[in-house]
């Protein structure tokens, strides 16, 4: 499966002041297409209409659309796929239950977690966080570039890093062996979203 190498992750608590169809229609104007939905502290059901409503406006452009952690929210939504946490749900237990054909993603945060993970059946394996963050409030240590190079050297499934990633050191990023680059802050805090999403993929290449 080809991955974008720009992956939004659509965390609204970042930007309460706009909706999350706001945002969403933002990025897509500006070119992401391929989204991960994450709204932690939202019930089921709220969850289930957005990704409802989010899938819709993906759809129409073409893009894919995973559900952070939930894997009964994502097939009653006939979502692309899931990506889980360390504490999660484990890949394997999760393509039980979406099957093969969709997207299962997982979060490490070192070597030996990544080649963990390679040795599951997962669509691509996120890394991170790369650099200092202060959106995920109990992030790990710092991988860093050279962290990346790493796991590159000995990893040949698809390399979502995160962490800490702007317009400024993406470059960097795919330099060091990722495939592609997730990002939160800089591109939902930016003043233009869109035009944030355009420079990010001229910045990767696209
Ligand atoms: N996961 P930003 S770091 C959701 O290391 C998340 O697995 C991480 O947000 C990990 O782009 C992170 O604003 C936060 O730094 C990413």
């Amino acid at each position: 499966m080809r991955l974008e190498k720009l992956y939004a992750i659509l965390d609204p608590s970042i930007r309460s002041d706009l909706s999350l169809l706001t945002i969403a229609g933002r990025l897509l104007e500006g070119g992401a297409r391929w989204f991960q939905y994450r709204k932690k502290s939202a019930a089921s059901g709220e969850m289930l209409a957005d990704v409802t409503t989010l899938l819709r406006a993906a759809r129409a452009m073409k893009a894919r659309v995973v559900v952070n952690d939930r894997a009964d929210v994502a097939w009653l939504a006939q979502a692309h796929g899931v990506h889980v946490g360390q504490s999660d749900l484990n890949v394997e237990q999760v393509r039980k239950i979406l099957g093969p054909r969709k997207m299962v993603g997982i979060s490490t945060h070192g070597l030996d977690q990544a080649l963990a993970a390679a040795n599951t059946s997962a669509t691509y394996i996120a890394l991170g966080p790369i650099f200092p963050t202060n959106t995920k409030k109990d992030s790990e240590p710092v991988v860093g570039l050279e962290g990346l190079r790493e796991v590159r050297k000995y990893i040949t499934a698809p390399i979502v890093a995160i962490g800490g990633i702007t317009a400024d050191n993406a470059g960097d990023v795919i330099a060091a062996g990722a495939d592609s680059v997730a990002v939160i802050s800089d591109l939902l805090r930016a003043e233009d979203i869109a035009a944030r999403t355009r420079l990010f993929l001229k910045v990767l290449g696209k």
